[in-house]
């Protein structure tokens, strides 16, 4: 009978810097121990018929004729195996005995020490009661030699020390790995014993992949009150015309454009949501430009109420309906707008000649001096001189007469005049002739209609 012979080898790998137990090397771009395939790199790791099998940490040497057999530690054809310890300072596998070759079929004779068991079952196996050969939980049984940061788990025949997901295997101990630093995670990254979390930075999301981040589309969730622009981990709002953007950067607030300028518009600007609208005061419409006064005609509109017999006289924001012309005696009326008071009539005396009636109208607070009204002679007389001058109506002295020739003058305004107001002004033309001892004078009675308002 040929006893099979298994070998593990240790091999003592030189330190490369960092310390790996038996049988690994230190991998710097790893950076960590891996196992050191000694069937490779040891020209002699098994003699003559054995046949080299690399293992976690070691290798064996088998017979040649067995090592691709399947193993059946209840084999009955193998009593007394062989087993050499792979010991101690090899904590990261323990490698279960293998059994060695069947007898009688040819072997080579072992010349190799032996250990003898007095078991029935080679070593990491038990026998039951029923005489077979149970492999032995060392992970249960608490026999194993695992580091306590190791994690034991069981194998037919023997156990495995390993290192749980999450942590590396450096100086034998089973130490985190701290993912953030190397990058796992695209943004921000927290590190845990065995574990690490990625998270995203405000505006992204993370993806399914838990590592990588993605860009928010906020505008999904309509947030602005207008417009919304999304950006890469943000976004923008921006609002119609004539709306700003509040300070919390999402809500439109209408621009009060009246506060601008108060020359906006003529009269009165009124705030709207998005825009602004100028009024005018009544009487008056808004013109083209949006924003001027401009007055309503009621004498041309027909959208007046003096009746037939009165004349409808506009003025700026308003009418009046002008009775018809009565003269009072010893006035007799010779036009419309003319009463006369004849020179062959006594009672005419001292009085002017002529009356005319002249009306017109003028904006209130216009600036002066204004020329505002012409009178001239109609009739010139030789060697006739005339005298202008203002009769009555004139108690607040905002007039004055200034003559522009000898035969006409020109009616000034010398101070703001403030509306509404009517002021009626008796314009006199005195004519004087020394040659034939006259003296005579007409007069125009001339009503002002005062605006209220500057326009
Ligand atoms: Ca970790
Ligand atoms: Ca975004
Ligand atoms: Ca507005
Ligand atoms: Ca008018």
């Amino acid at each position: 009978m040929l006893a099979a012979l298994v070998f593990i080898l240790l091999c003592v790998q030189p330190g490369h810097g960092q310390t790996c137990t038996e049988g690994f090397a230190y991998d710097r771009r790893a950076r960590q121990c891996i196992d050191v395939d000694e069937c490779r790199t040891l020209p002699d790791a098994c003699r003559g018929d054995m046949g080299c099998v690399n293992q976690n940490g070691g290798y064996l040497c088998l017979p040649r004729s067995l090592y691709n057999q399947p193993y059946r530690p209840d084999t009955p054809a193998l009593p007394n195996p062989v087993y050499q310890d792979p010991s101690a300072g090899f904590p990261d596998t323990f490698l279960p005995a293998v059994p060695g070759g069947g007898g009688g079929r040819g072997g080579v004779e072992p010349s190799y020490p032996r250990v003898r068991s007095t078991a029935q079952c080679i070593l990491g196996y038990t026998l039951a009661e029923d005489g077979t050969c149970n492999d032995i939980d060392e992970c249960e049984t608490n026999s194993h030699h695992c580091n306590p940061t190791q994690v034991c788990i069981n194998t037919s025949g023997g156990y495995t020390c390993s290192c749980t997901e999450g942590y590396w295997l450096i100086g034998g101990q089973c130490q985190d790995i701290d993912e953030c630093r190397y990058g796992y995670c695209q943004q921000l990254c927290a590190n845990a014993p065995g574990s690490y979390s990625c998270s995203c930075n405000p505006g992204f999301i993370l993806n399914p992949d838990s590592r990588t981040c993605q860009d928010v589309d906020e505008c999904e969730d309509e947030p602005c009150s207008h417009g919304c622009f999304n950006t890469y981990g943000s976004f923008m709002c921006n609002c119609d015309e004539g709306f700003e953007l509040a300070a919390d950067g999402t809500t439109c607030i209408d621009l009060d454009e009246c506060s601008f300028s108060e020359f906006l518009c003529q009269h009165r600007c009124v705030n709207t949501p998005g825009s602004f609208s100028c009024i005018c005061p009544p009487g008056y419409y808004v013109f083209e430009d949006g924003r001027s006064c401009e007055d309503f005609n009621e004498c041309d509109t027909g959208n007046n109420t003096c009746t037939t017999a009165q004349v409808c006289f506009n003025f700026q924001g308003g009418y009046t309906c002008l009775d018809p012309l009565q003269c009072r005696p010893p006035y007799v009326e010779v036009s419309d707008n003319q009463c006369m008071c004849s020179a062959e009539n006594p009672a005419c005396r001292d009085k002017a000649f002529t009356i005319l009636y002249r009306h017109m109208d003028l904006s209130s607070g216009r600036s002066v001096p204004a020329d505002i009204f012409q009178m001239q002679a109609t009739t010139r007389y030789p060697g006739a001189f005339y005298i202008f001058q203002i009769k009555s109506g004139n108690d607040g002295r905002e007039f004055y007469m200034r003559q522009t020739s000898n035969v006409s003058a020109t009616l000034v305004l010398s101070r703001p005049i403030k509306g509404p107001k009517q002021v009626v002004l008796d314009l006199e033309m005195v004519t004087v002739n020394n040659v034939i001892n006259f003296r005579g004078s007409s007069i125009i009675r001339l009503t002002i209609f005062v605006s209220e308002h500057p326009f």
